[in-house]
């Protein structure tokens, strides 16, 4: 089981072997995380992520799939891109929010990444409620077998720093 910390911070900032990116699945980019890994990036993953859409991907990204790409000028060797759910009132999504990191875990594996940053998945455009996304990350990661030593979450705010420190003291 990897060992899991948490830093309050910047994903795009963080020196590990992969990041994983909160994109759509469109993998041409958005606001929010997707946004800023591309802008600091650099245009290295826009085109990997066209090429990934003109090849294995043509109808996009499935929601809760993970794949690899550069991570052109990040300090990180590889992104990981990954498709949160939109959370719904009226439908339990939570299997899809928990896939995205088992699989993403199961991408980083191939690559041989033994570090791996996570942003809170779902938690800014698509809604998710913080301390619900947190235990679905959390209690994931816990369960999952993979060689990655490291899973750091990175929380841009205190809210969500809150969020994941309560779940990791939960017993
Ligand atoms: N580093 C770490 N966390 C961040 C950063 C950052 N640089 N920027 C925002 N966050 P979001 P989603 C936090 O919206 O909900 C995009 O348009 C943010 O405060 O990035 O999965 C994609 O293209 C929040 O807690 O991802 C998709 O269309 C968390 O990261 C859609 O948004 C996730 O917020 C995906 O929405």
């Amino acid at each position: 089981m990897a060992r899991i910390t948490l830093v309050r911070g910047d994903i795009t900032e963080q020196s590990v072997d992969a990041v994983v990116n909160a994109a759509n699945s469109s993998l041409l980019g958005g606001g929010g995380v997707d946004g800023a890994i591309h802008r600091k990036g650099g245009p290295e993953i826009l085109e990997e992520c066209r090429a990934l859409r003109a090849s294995r991907y043509g109808r996009g990204l499935p929601t809760g799939r993970a794949v690899a790409t550069t991570a052109g000028r990040l300090p990180a060797r590889w992104v990981i891109h990954t498709v949160g759910p939109v959370h719904s009132a009226g439908e339990d999504r939570s299997d899809l929010l928990a896939s995205c990191h088992r699989e993403a875990l199961r991408v980083a594996d191939e690559l041989g990444a033994s570090t791996v940053a996570f942003p809170a998945i779902s938690t800014g455009v698509y809604r998710w409620p913080l301390r619900d996304a947190a235990r679905i990350a959390v209690e994931t990661v816990q369960a999952t077998d993979t060689a990655v030593e490291e899973v750091r979450f990175v929380l841009f705010d205190d809210a969500a720093y809150a969020a994941f420190a309560e779940r990791i003291a939960a017993p």
